[in-house]
């Protein structure tokens, strides 16, 4: 017979976020409902992700993305049920979405304050294959909050001003890790109750790992100093820790993941093919780097924090160092010229 004693305490991801807004003296419960819508469609995506083998519901739809960007269906199923989740709150004000050309205004009702923006199902181009792919969101207030209609200022905000962030990953298990701020927490999917349950609770990345992660295939066009630090990571020393291994699946998500157990650095850095990195700013890099940073990581575009970057349009890219603390102030010396490897 089961006796419950070998369980941790069970704390769902409902539980969880009430208990962090009620840190707030000043809450509504408004940004509660908004996780909670969130997590529904989370739920429901995680459900067709799951089913899409069986379903026949992979393959291509005749569109393609602002991007250029063959779109898959699934990819457009989750930015549908996003959007629909978290429009019924009447708390969204306004959706950026990689896959709408256009910012979506939801209302212009004095009390929706907040913005969403996404990557509905981050590495699309894994789906196919069965390999992990994932759900990316971040969260701003508007600016002024007596404003009624969002303005592009809202959603063209720094990432430092996010209040939430999270992704969810749908691998072995569907995982979903949120920060509103106050650290980092994963929950992971019990489908047979359909709860979220607390799995990892203040997680930090380690202060350095022995893993690399980059499409080493761009390596041709990089900056020669982006290739001399990688070079030097893959050259054995005195030091144990190298030679490093490469890992890399080609999801940003899970490639982010990884590095935020493990340690160790990720780079996507511009190219000739790519002059301003690939990876999206707004709904891509800057909820992961919010986590990254919660956990105690450290990301930049190889000069600048990447939370400080002022986006100029919503599909904006930008290249994308991130990772330990070591590994990014290693990266730093072979990018400021004080280090050197031959
Ligand atoms: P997308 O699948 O949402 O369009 O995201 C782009 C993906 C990232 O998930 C991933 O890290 C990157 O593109 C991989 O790029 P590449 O194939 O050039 O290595
Ligand atoms: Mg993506």
């Amino acid at each position: 017979m089961l006796s419950g004693k070998g369980f941790k305490r069970l704390i769902t991801i409902d539980h969880h976020i009430t208990k962090e807004e009620n840190l707030h003296p000043e809450a509504t419960g408004e940004f509660t409902s908004l996780l909670n819508d969130l997590t529904l469609a989370v739920r429901i995506i995680s459900r067709e992700v799951r089913r899409a083998g069986l379903n026949d519901i992979l393959g291509w739809t005749n569109t393609t993305n602002i991007h250029g960007e063959i779109r898959q269906k699934l990819d457009t199923y989750a930015n549908e049920i996003l959007k629909k989740a978290m429009s019924q709150g009447g708390h969204v004000c306004a959706f950026a979405t990689e896959e709408d050309d256009e910012v979506t205004i939801v209302s212009s009702d004095k009390k929706s304050k907040y913005i969403i923006l996404f990557d509905p199902l981050d590495g699309s181009s894994n789906i196919n294959v069965n390999i992990t792919i994932g759900t990316i969101f971040g969260i701003y207030k508007k600016l002024d909050i007596d404003k009624k209609v969002c303005e592009s200022s809202d959603v063209l905000q720094r990432g430092r001003n996010l209040v939430a962030a999270g992704y969810a990953l749908y691998g072995s298990s569907t995982l979903l890790v949120y920060s509103t701020g106050n650290g980092v927490n994963a929950f992971t999917y019990d489908p047979t109750i359909g709860e979220f349950l607390l799995s990892k609770s203040n997680m930090k990345i380690p202060q350095f790992g022995r893993q690399y992660s980059t499409n080493e295939g761009n390596a041709f066009f990089w900056d020669e100093k982006v290739k001399n630090f990688v070079d030097y990571l893959k050259t054995p020393n005195q030091d144990k820790r190298f030679p490093y291994d490469l890992r890399y699946i080609g999801t940003l998500i899970a490639d982010m993941h990884r590095l935020l157990n493990y340690g160790g650095i990720y780079l996507y850095p511009a190219n000739q093919k790519h002059p301003h990195g690939k990876l999206r700013l707004i709904y891509e890099v800057n909820p992961l780097v919010y986590i990254l940073e919660q956990s105690g990581g450290i990301a930049t575009d190889g000069k600048n924090r990447i939370l400080d970057i002022l986006p100029q349009q919503i599909h904006q890219r930008t290249p994308l160092f991130m990772g330990s603390p070591e590994e990014m102030a290693l990266l730093n010396k072979f990018l400021n010229n004080t280090q050197t490897h031959n």
